[in-house]
């Protein structure tokens, strides 16, 4: 249909009378309101999920619907099938799927109008070109085009053979409107020399693969470009072409990219793979050869379908083939209506059923026929075809900042609706719904998987099988991207051979096919057949000592750190763990076939239970003391109160409700987490500011050191304020060479020693260790240790533990005196003003007989207390800085 926005003067023309009843408005769509499919509504999601909170993408939001296909980190992620589709013609920006190869940098509002590209390589005047250039100097085109990664469907793939690549369902794609300049108009003012061939992109997310470990990957040495960015290359003549649309985008759909599809700019290469479309866009390089980047290398490729994984490993060849580079889509198509694993009630299901789904083509070609069978392909029915891009092909004018320029150009970069009406009877008396769409060049979807090593561009005809149960039928669709279930599993499991062109089903009177036998990889080292046993996995649990559990074996990740293509994370995540379920769904025969280098032992049967029983896991090991002095042992963070704005209670609990922390008063613990910037392992030592014998908790009082202009911040504080509730910390200790016993009695380095007299020096959250010993004295009405307590603020809000302190003094004042000092003291403040001093430290710590200092503060308090209190007469040996 050709919608033409007509003016009120050819209205009066086409309706050359008058009628009261009808207005203009009735019959011409009015200018404003053209009828175009524009954007579905959409919320930025503005909160991060928890499961981002402890990876680099820590400052992405997120939408939760979103399906993640390797586990929490990279974010590789599809839309449920019938949200997309249910979203129409246009993907909002939030479940618009994402494939990212690793964190996704960060780009803060005020660096974006100087974020900069470069074009160099071959062209006569490299250029440099920042954000408010590239807007304000060229021509902004706004287009509809769809993304399709060439890993789309690739579970089907991955269920006939495991390929090297992670299981993608149906829905690896989405459309959004692209607002940008065209890259030709961005090339041609670097003017390209003559022999330049291709355009080289290149992104700004860090990535380990390419980097430093060329050992990592055995099969792969030859990395030419040791960059570790994410990089590809297209035809530079694809790129001068108007009629392939190429361009720089950063909008999507009028708003500015989000964060995981490449803002501030990125590169969209319409009817070509994904991967062409650089996001985080910082480098236009013109060569004569293909990218040589890690990632155009060994990715994106479709190896011939007889190149095993081991073939491929072995012989580099396969990877150089510039034959087998992919760059436009094939012809696909995917059934979302009937869903997955919906019943279709016969007694309630009305006289026909809407069969409907989405069609693409690659490289501008048009889908012009999607037909549907019944009877295993023998014949076909055509469905009709909805194109809601040429909608825009008819519209004039901007949109979102952006010329809409498509009449001229008939390239169809956007998938296409269809639908097909079919009797129910018909679906009843059928086994499966097959679907095949063919484009304008008559490629058509072929019946038979194409399977390759990568498992990318699968497009076999989409079949639905058609399950009678009582008054119902079942629909299932081949696969689902996250759950177990689908046909092809089915059949799968009955021996059936997915490739025998009956989709594993025999036909009638053919003999059973005999199960292609199921490759199995070692993933054991020989001659390891060390035992291991759960405490000794669990003291290797850490982010150091990552050791983890697949099928019963374990493995060691430690050397594996920086190797792994989705981060350290990706290990560190699993340690202590059996991660069996998401390393096998994840992991390729190539990652398979590494895991001898790290094997180490098997766990044994009773230990391999008691790691999967999560009920007993507990149970089975109830120490009574959560402090370990050799391992690690992990506390679950349960609540964060804001004592000030900068200082937080921390409460963790304990491995069990009954547990006592194990930490002798005045002594410390050791906390790990993971920095979330970087993901390396923070250690510090803390004294809780909880009461030792506090049984199943314990609180930590921590202040924030935000980053200033100047200062980095604590890298420990931060992580810990970061941390979501219900992640887990590592704690190991106690450690400490001061310990009080009680009734005056000390242990220094195991040396006891009588005393009567504390004196007490701290400033800030130093208070911690004092307080232990204070309140254990205090607590202890027999004994009779007297406390000085000097403490040290800026602001009177600053003072903690006050009702604490103010608690202890009132209740006996011979045995224990408080004198704060505050450097910021507001007007009505009536103590002690300044630092704390030498005068004070005359009057309220004196050298006394059986008597110590105990000092804890920032550094430089701690080191002008030293001298002072050695010059007032103390010795060494008297003082204690915790
Ligand atoms: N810089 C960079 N660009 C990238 C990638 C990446 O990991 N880094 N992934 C590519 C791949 S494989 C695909 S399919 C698309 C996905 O784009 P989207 O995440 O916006 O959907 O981005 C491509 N561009
Ligand atoms: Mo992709």
């Amino acid at each position: 249909m050709t919608t033409t926005f007509t003016t009120q003067a050819q209205v009066a023309e086409i309706l050359p009378f008058k009628n009261a009843e009808i207005t203009i408005e009735d019959i011409i769509p009015s200018p404003a309101e053209p009828d175009l499919p524009l954007p579905p509504p959409s919320t930025k999601p503005s909160e991060i999920l928890d499961v981002d909170k402890i990876t680099p993408d820590s400052h992405v939001p997120r939408d939760p619907r979103l399906i993640r296909l390797t586990g929490v980190h990279p974010f590789n992620v599809e839309p449920p099938l019938t949200a997309l589709y249910d979203e129409g013609f246009l993907t909002s920006p939030e479940l618009f799927y994402v494939r990212n190869h690793g964190p996704v940098p960060q780009v803060f509002d005020e660096d974006i109008p100087n974020w900069e590209i470069s074009i160099e390589g071959l062209v006569e005047k490299p250029l440099v070109l920042n954000f408010k250039e590239i807007l304000q100097k060229y021509d902004q085109i706004t287009a509809p085009i769809t993304l399709v990664c060439a890993g789309n469907r690739r579970k089907e793939q991955n269920t006939v053979r495991k390929s090297k690549g992670f299981s993608w369902g149906p829905a690896g794609l989405s459309t959004a409107l692209f607002t940008g300049p065209m890259m030709a108009d961005i090339l041609r003012s670097a003017k390209p020399l003559r022999r330049a061939k291709y355009l080289c992109m290149e992104g700004a997310d860090k990535l380990v693969r390419g980097t430093k470990d060329k050992r990592r990957d055995k099969d792969m040495t030859d990395i030419s470009q040791p960059n570790g960015f994410y990089g590809t290359s297209v035809k530079l003549n694809w790129a001068m072409d108007p009629h392939r649309g190429i361009m720089l985008a950063h909008k999507m759909n009028g708003e500015d990219l989000r964060p995981d599809h490449g803002r501030p700019l990125r590169a969209v290469v319409p009817g070509q793979i994904g991967g062409r479309s650089v996001k985080w866009l910082k480098k236009l390089i013109l060569t004569d050869e293909p990218s040589d980047n890690w990632y155009h290398i060994n990715d994106n490729r479709v190896l011939p379908t007889m190149v095993t994984p081991e073939m491929s490993a072995q012989d580099r060849k396969w990877w150089t083939d510039e034959r087998y580079a992919i760059y436009e889509l094939n012809v696909n198509s995917a059934v979302a209506h009937p869903q997955h694993e919906e019943v279709l009630d016969l007694t309630t299901a009305g006289s026909s059923y809407t069969v409907k789904g989405y069609a693409y083509a690659g490289g501008g070609r048009r889908i012009t026929k999607v037909e549907i069978s019944l009877d295993r392909g023998k014949s076909w029915r055509l469905s009709d075809i909805e194109y809601a891009e040429d909608k825009y092909r008819d519209f004039e004018g901007d949109l979102f900042g952006g010329k809409v320029d498509m009449w001229w150009r008939e390239s169809c970069f956007c998938w296409s609706f269809w639908s097909l009406d079919i009797p129910v009877p018909d679906l009843e008396a059928s086994d499966a719904i097959l679907v095949r769409a063919v484009d304008d060049a008559l490629s058509a979807q072929p019946r038979d998987m194409y399977w390759s090593v990568l498992g990318m561009m699968n497009n076999p005809w989409f079949r639905v099988t058609i399950t009678k149960e009582g008054n119902t039928l079942k629909f299932e669709h081949p696969t689902h991207p996250s759950k177990a279930g689908g046909w092809m599993e089915r059949v799968k499991k009955n021996g059936g051979d997915l490739l025998n062109g009956t989709w594993g089903e025999r036909m009638e009177g053919e003999e059973p096919v005999a199960p292609e036998p199921v490759i199995d990889i070692n993933m054991k080292k020989d001659g390891v057949n060390r035992q291991i046993d759960l405490q000794e996995l669990k003291a290797n649990n850490s982010s150091e000592n990552p050791w983890f559990v697949v099928n019963g074996e374990v493995y060691d990740g430690t050397g594996f750190l920086e190797g792994h293509p989705g981060g350290a994370i990706s290990i560190t995540s699993s340690a202590g763990l059996d991660v069996s379920e998401d390393f096998l769904a994840i992991h390729s025969e190539t990652a398979k076939k590494m895991m001898p280098d790290y094997h180490i032992g098997t766990l044994d049967p009773a230990s391999l239970k008691a790691l999967n029983d999560k009920s007993s896991s507990i149970s089975d090991e109830l120490r009574e003391v959560f402090l370990q002095s050799r391992e690690w042992t992990k506390a679950t963070l349960t609540e964060k109160k804001n004592v000030s704005w900068d200082t937080r209670i921390f409460v963790f609990d304990l491995e069990h409700e009954k547990q006592t922390l194990g930490l002798p008063i005045g002594q410390h613990l050791m906390i790990k987490v993971q920095d979330p910037i970087n993901g390396e392992a923070v250690i510090r030592s803390y004294t809780p500011m909880s009461d030792t014998n506090l049984i199943g908790k314990m609180e930590l009082l921590v202040k924030i050191y935000f980053p200033g202009d100047s200062i980095p911040g604590g890298r420990m504080t931060l992580a810990l304020d970061k941390l979501p509730l219900g992640s887990a910390i590592d704690c190991k200790g106690p450690t400490g060479r001061f310990e009080y016993l009680g009734n005056g009695r000390v242990s220094i380095s195991g040396k006891e020693r009588q005393l009567r007299s504390f004196k007490m020096i701290c400033g800030g959250t130093g208070i911690t260790p004092v307080f232990q010993v204070l309140r254990a004295v205090m607590q202890d009405t027999q004994d009779p240790t007297t406390c000085t307590v000097l403490y040290g603020n800026r602001q009177e809000e600053d003072i903690l533990c006050r009702s604490d302190l103010d608690a202890y003094v009132a209740l006996d004042k011979e045995k224990c005196n408080v004198v704060h000092t505050l450097t910021k003291g507001s007007d009505t403040w009536t103590g002690r003003r300044g630092r704390i001093s030498e005068q004070s430290l005359a009057e309220y710590a004196a050298p006394e007989e059986q008597s110590m200092v105990l000092v804890c503060g920032p550094g430089a308090m701690e080191k002008s207390a030293r001298e002072i209190l050695l010059a007032q007469g103390w010795n060494e040996s008297d003082l204690h800085f915790f």
